[in-house]
């Protein structure tokens, strides 16, 4: 069986981008055609600064955020990074195969580095490399990402390229992104252009799973639309950044397509659509925040099932990080 690895960073609360763009989409993929794979890549989240308190509480939500919107731990293996010291290790290795002129075209780090890239972590810039390893170190050949990983998997792809070529071996293999869905690139709710993040500056800006019914109305009433009317068509929502996102997020909580939604609210005003929006979202994310709170109440439960995950990675990972050693030359 085919097999999937993906990860989410606990840098912060879980945002409705995250859930459409990821989790939502790793549910579907568990069961008989994959072998699933889900971490939380705590190891990530460093690269930025994260306060030990927050990173603990994250490591958790994210994986309560997991349980609840419905991975079954029996199904999938679910587990935190740092558990397994394979990632750390093949991850090293990995930035011996990367090069230097690869990791300067990612546009993910220009955008969090902005203008201060000399100031930011060693661990910000390899990213991309410890993500390669989070994969391959599986042998996962697909990935589910929303838009903005895409590039960081055609990395994996050349380091796997890479390191095949150099010790002639076929031993890693190709990996694809799985990329689909209306919600790939679910946007920021104050400017249309922007990707909604979990550490974006101001909290109107996303919806975030732990937002109570209130606060979820309140931010998609708020939130940055233009003066027409739904369009017709879907051509409509051509140069309409703000309005395409909305149809976008309308369409992935209700399993419609954009299409679909654009039959349905044609020519609604947005005083109509934003309430209808908001209730639909109130709808699909009260069941999994609610039961996201009810895990969080008991840490000790969740620890223990990433634990008893981080085992099953570790029986696969380690005879994949052995075998990399030895190709390379390693006497272990
Ligand atoms: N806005 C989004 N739309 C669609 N998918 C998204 N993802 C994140 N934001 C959106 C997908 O969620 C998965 C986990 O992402 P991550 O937490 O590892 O990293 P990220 O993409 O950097 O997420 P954030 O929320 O923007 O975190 P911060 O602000 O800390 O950097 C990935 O599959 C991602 O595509």
């Amino acid at each position: 069986t085919p097999r999937v690895f993906s990860g989410i960073k606990p840098s912060g609360g879980l945002t409705l981008g995250n859930y459409l763009g990821a989790i939502k989409r790793f549910v579907d993929m568990q069961g008989s055609d994959f072998e699933t794979i889900y971490c939380v890549v705590d190891m990530h989240a460093v690269t930025v600064w994260q306060d030990p308190a927050d990173l603990r509480h994250a490591t958790r939500e994210v994986a309560a955020g997991y349980l609840a919107a419905g991975i079954d731990p029996e199904k999938s293996i679910l587990f935190n990074q740092a558990r397994v010291s394979a990632h750390a290790e093949l991850g090293w290795l990995f930035n011996c195969v990367a090069r230097v002129g690869w990791m300067n075209r990612m546009t993910q780090f220009k955008d969090k580095a902005g203008e201060n890239a000399e100031g930011v972590s060693l661990g910000l810039y390899a990213y991309p490399s410890l993500m390669a390893a989070d994969i391959l170190l599986y042998h996962a050949t697909h990935v589910p990402v929303g838009e903005d990983q895409k590039q960081h998997v055609e990395l994996t792809r050349d380091i796997a390229n890479k390191f095949n070529h150099d010790y002639k071996t076929d031993f890693f293999p190709q990996t694809e992104p799985v990329i689909e869905g209306p919600a790939m690139r679910v946007m920021n709710l104050r400017d249309g252009t922007k990707k909604m993040s979990k550490s974006g500056e101001s909290d109107m800006e996303r919806i975030n799973m732990t937002d109570d019914a209130d606060t979820i109305a309140k931010k998609f009433k708020k939130a940055k639309s233009d003066a027409e009317p739904l369009p017709e068509t879907l051509e409509g929502l051509t140069d309409r950044p703000e309005a395409r996102n909305l149809v976008n997020i309308y369409a992935a909580l209700s399993d419609m397509t954009n299409a679909q939604v654009i039959a349905e609210y044609a020519g609604a005003g947005w005083g109509r659509f934003k309430p209808a929006l908001a209730d639909l979202a109130v709808e699909k994310l009260a069941p999994v925040s609610g039961e996201m709170a009810r895990l969080m109440a008991d840490p000790a439960e969740i620890d223990r099932l990433m634990a008893r995950g981080a085992e099953r990675a570790n029986e696969i990972a380690q005879p994949i990080l052995a075998k990399t050693f030895d190709i390379m030359g390693f006497v272990r």
